[in-house]
């Protein structure tokens, strides 16, 4: 157990934000100047390659397979460890200074899309694809968007913050965050015993946000050791969903995606 007591104030002076210290401070807004790149295309896409990052990769390919010109996009490479998340042009797109982020030029004005979720919902309304026009269905979609939304930080932010990014191995927060990643796998595992797909039977914008990060985890693709230690292959339903969309051309594309440099 550790001994630290907290002080009566906390200050970032004294926190150790281990491999994030050089971009971690508690105040938002944008640190420096720095003009983005546009290219021609309609969609100007500022991300990484993480989990959040791909969803919108995912998307932008599903959509061109399906032919779309219109979804056509520039992608470019935001390196969150040396900080260009906080530049004067991309706070302008994403207020909260977090990839992935969209600007629509084929609006005027162009529209600014972050969230990863409002990304998707954001493509598939105005392309009319992977979202169900059914209300009752489309309202399944989105349940389980919102719930990847709200679910996915306690896997990324807590588990995988825990069990690989922190500077030492701390046993409360491994235990604590391990528990809940597992009710969540076993809730993906029980829901898909019955359906092709996580809404039903068709593919939607709620698989890739839900891939992105348990179908990743899946594929032991996330953190190192962490398919042993959640016992991952105990979770048939959940692997044969994985290999069904990761077999989509589309997604193959999207995890091997080019990103111009912003310089
Ligand atoms: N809820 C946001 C989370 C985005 C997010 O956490 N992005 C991470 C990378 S996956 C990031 O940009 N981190 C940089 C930072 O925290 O400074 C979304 O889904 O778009």
């Amino acid at each position: 157990m550790s001994h630290y007591i907290p002080p009566k104030v906390w200050s970032d002076e004294e926190s150790n934000q281990g491999k994030f210290s050089g971009i971690n401070r508690p105040t938002a807004g944008s640190r420096f100047d720095q003009k983005l790149p546009q290219g021609d295309k309609p969609l100007q896409v500022y991300s990484l390659g993480t989990p959040n990052g791909i969803k919108v990769t995912i998307m932008l390919e599903e959509l061109r397979e399906l032919g779309i010109k219109e979804a056509d996009y520039d992608l470019f490479k935001i390196s969150i460890m040396e900080g260009d998340q906080f530049g004067s042009d991309f706070v302008a797109i994403n207020p909260n200074s977090k990839i992935p982020a969209l600007l629509d030029k084929s609006q005027e004005p162009s529209i600014r899309v972050f969230e990863s979720g409002s990304i998707l919902l954001y493509l598939a309304d105005k392309f009319e694809h992977f979202i169900p026009k059914d209300w009752a269905q489309r309202t399944e979609v989105l349940n389980w968007l919102f719930w990847q939304m709200g679910a996915a930080p306690f896997v990324g932010g807590g588990f995988g913050h825990f069990f690989n990014y922190a500077p030492e191995k701390l046993e409360y927060p491994i235990n604590r965050f391990t528990m809940e990643t597992k009710r969540q796998l076993d809730l993906l595992d029980k829901e898909l015993a019955n359906k092709s797909y996580i809404a039903g039977e068709d593919y939607t914008i709620a698989d890739i946000a839900v891939w992105a990060w348990y179908g990743r985890l899946a594929q032991d693709a996330l953190y190192e050791g962490a398919y042993e230690f959640l016992a991952l292959d105990t979770y048939q339903h959940l692997l044969d969903w994985t290999q069904r969309i990761a077999q989509r051309p589309a997604v193959k594309r999207a995890l091997k995606a080019d990103y111009k440099t912003i310089t």
